[in-house]
């Protein structure tokens, strides 16, 4: 049975709705993936309690004790078994969950060089035999291991996998894994669409909310191993003495979770404070200048790394926007990015900690096509910077947006390594109110080749470093989390931190894989209904570019808010931040001509994607007018007009929603009522407000279309 389009799930669901039985009700969603609901097939039940009755699990940290507390309520929420938590192997079936020099016994299986090869995070899970007793091993090279190795294998019975002859090696590919928030010290979070912040700086240090440690819990289930718990538009005052106690609490809770604290700065930090209330370019200390190649203020930066290292010993470093929307940056003093990156890095270096400097930057006077000028600032730059630094660049090259193309930097940085940075948190896709999957968005990015390094050379190996052999390698994503009672303030907007941890960790997993599996944690396990809202998730990404932003039109949004449509949009401080300056819809047509006969952001690609992307005849559609104007009459791959396939897209793009709103509404009885009537609302919602984005820009780009 074909499921796989938006358009197909109506057959789909009619097929299981006699089948499938009913659900328990009343979750608030509180419990993200990790909610260990009983499993219903007695065969599975059955195998479940005989190969997981008891656990061994050696060790006295607290890590430890997080594994012990994890099985037991995973085991007894998904097989019904009081988990016997022993000091030796007596049990058959029992599960060992040790390291080399934790558990002499995973020792006498001779697989050392094996798990050598798991690296400091990697884990494996095997069915074994011990004197012909059956049981399951855990083991790694580090507690951080074992306690992925425990999710996994919670993960594996939670999820229906087969769990005879368990034989699974996992390692990240990916060794900085982190989110990122963007929570300001008032609470508010810019661009978050669920509540306010997390973290409460007026109880801290002292009260520790236990969501901070459900938070981290929640994390360590998908392998993130570090959080940017502040904005990259940062107050500086979290480096005072008083807020780095406040952060040495949170990162005391995230610690045994294997999770790293790191911390946005402000780079004017060592200058006073600003006289102007909420100037972004004030700091903390009593220096006259942030110069970063002053000796007073490199010595600043150290004295604050030793304090900070002194009170947080592994914290993990700085996230730095810098010259971008208004924050200072080393160019306010005639140097360039890896003069503030290095001034960084070297006084972060004694402790380990590591820059994440971002090349989110867009100066009008780099040139007059914003597509172009992060690529223009960072190449020139490539090699200079210390061995501590990222280079932290976006998927694309503008913003965010619904699609673009592949940001040129990766690939265009052989001696520097590259982070990527993904947006969780829906800023131009619909915030918290449309149904949006990005995992097929990330995978279209991670699997585009660069031809970088000739065919081949795809983002992925880009920034798992394999391509230019990177020292170190990593990916960021911009926090979708809030104080909501659901995380996400949409439900399925877990299913984007989900897939955002779960690609960080292997992202040669697929979109298909990772919504089975997220939907089977979260709303259920019959067969039927994952596969229908499976269907409706990995459709969903399309249908929202098809209703906001086709053939590659894009930041056509309302200005600031950036959720509604406003192609109209002309008056701005400067013309980038218009929406007209990127559509350039005209009588004769519409698009940004950034091809070889316009700005030319074409040749900042390698060949053959430069040659494919400029010219008008291969360019592919779903980039079209990022990459070309077009005129209203040409003729597209359909036999439509572009002015007809503008329609027709949008048009399908409404036509989806309403069909995901159909599909929904069939699974009434299937899945927790809670969630079905929260989620129909968010339907309605969308659909609602997905018109709108139809009909203003149909409107709109009619009347040059005539
Ligand atoms: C944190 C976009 C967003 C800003 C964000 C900025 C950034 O411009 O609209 O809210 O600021 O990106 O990534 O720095």
């Amino acid at each position: 049975m074909n499921c796989k389009r938006v358009s197909h799930t109506l057959l789909c669901v009619t097929m299981f709705l006699a089948s499938a039985g009913p659900t328990a009700s009343g979750d608030d969603g509180y419990r993200l993936w990790l909610k260990y609901d009983r499993l219903t097939d007695p065969a599975r039940l059955q195998t479940g309690r005989e190969s997981f009755s008891a656990a061994v699990v050696p060790g006295h940290s607290t890590t430890v004790s997080i594994i012990r507390e994890e099985l037991k309520r995973g085991l007894d929420g998904l097989l019904g078994i009081d988990l016997l938590l022993n000091e030796t192997l007596s049990e058959t079936g029992t599960i060992l969950i040790g390291t080399l020099r934790t558990s002499p016994t995973v020792g006498s299986f001779g697989w050392d060089t094996e798990i050598k090869r798991l690296g400091r995070e990697g884990f494996l899970i095997r069915s074994s035999a011990i004197n012909n007793q059956p049981v399951t091993v855990i083991t790694a090279n580090t507690e951080a291991g074992l306690l992925y190795g425990t999710f996994a294998l919670l993960r594996l019975i939670q999820t229906d996998a087969p769990l005879e002859e368990l034989d699974v090696t996992s390692r990240p590919r990916i060794e900085y894994r982190l989110l990122n928030h963007w929570d300001n010290m008032d609470g508010s979070i810019e661009r978050g669409y669920a509540g306010q912040s997390l973290w409460q700086w007026d109880q801290l240090p002292g009260q520790i909310d236990p969501r901070y440690v459900d938070y981290a819990r929640a994390n360590a289930s998908l392998g993130i191993n570090g959080t940017v718990v502040n904005n990259v538009n940062a107050n500086p005052i979290l480096l005072q003495a008083e807020y780095i106690e406040k952060l040495r609490a949170l990162a005391d809770v995230f610690r045994p979770y294997g999770i790293k604290l790191f911390l946005s700065i402000r780079f004017s930090s060592p200058l006073r404070p600003a006289s102007q209330a909420g100037s972004r370019r004030g700091g903390i200390g009593d220096l006259a200048t942030a110069d970063p190649l002053d000796p007073a203020v490199r010595q600043w930066w150290k004295d604050k790394a030793k304090e900070i290292y002194d009170v947080i010993p592994d914290f993990g470093g700085f996230l730095v926007k810098a010259n971008s929307e208004g924050m200072p940056g080393p160019q306010d003093y005639g140097r360039h990015h890896a003069d503030g990156a290095n001034m960084l890095a070297e006084a972060l270096e004694p402790y380990g900690g590591i820059v994440m400097w971002r090349a989110f930057v867009y100066d009008a006077e780099t040139d007059p096509d914003r597509a172009k000028r992060a690529y223009k600032e960072f190449v020139p730059l490539d090699g200079v910077f210390a061995s501590n630094v990222f280079v932290q660049a976006k998927n694309g090259p503008i913003d965010f947006q619904p699609r673009e193309p592949v940001h040129p930097l990766f690939g265009a940085l052989p001696k520097t390594p590259l982070m990527m940075e993904l947006q969780i948190t829906q800023e131009y896709l619909g915030h918290s109110k449309h149904l949006v999957y990005l995992a097929p968005m990330w995978k279209e990015y991670l699997d585009f080749d660069t031809h970088a390094q000739g065919p081949g050379s795809p983002v992925a190996k880009v920034i798992d470093g394999s391509l230019h052999d990177y020292p170190m390698t990593g990916i960021a994503g911009v926090a979708n989390t809030g104080s909501d009672r659901n995380w996400c303030g949409h439900l399925f907007g877990q299913a984007n931190w989900y897939a955002f941890g779960r690609l960080a960790w292997d992202h040669q997993l697929s979109a298909e894989t990772i919504a089975d599996e997220w939907i089977r944690m979260t709303l259920s396990r019959d067969t039927q209904v994952v596969q229908t809202v499976r269907s409706m998730m990995l459709g969903s990404w399309e249908a929202c570019i098809n209703y906001m932003t086709p053939l590659g039109l894009h930041h056509i949004m309302q200005a600031g808010f950036h959720y509604g449509p406003q192609p109209s949009y002309a008056r701005a401080p400067r013309q980038d931040w218009t929406s007209v300056y990127y559509h350039r819809a005209d009588s004769n047509g519409v698009g940004f001509d950034r091809s070889s006969t316009g700005s030319n952001a074409t040749s900042q690609y390698f060949s053959p994607v430069r040659e494919r992307f400029d010219n008008l005849e291969t360019c592919p559609e779903k980039y079209l007018l990022w990459f070309h104007h077009v005129p209203w009459t040409h003729e597209m791959a359909s036999g439509r007009t572009l002015w007809e396939e503008m329609q027709h897209r949008y048009d399908l793009g409404i036509a989806d929603v309403e069909q995901m709103g159909r599909t929904w509404q069939m699974l009434e009885g299937r899945i927790d009522p809670e969630i079905f009537s929260h989620v129909r609302a968010r339907l309605e919602t969308h659909l609602k407000d997905a018109t709108a984005w139809r009909n203003t820009c149909l409107d709109y780009f009619g009347k040059f279309a005539k």
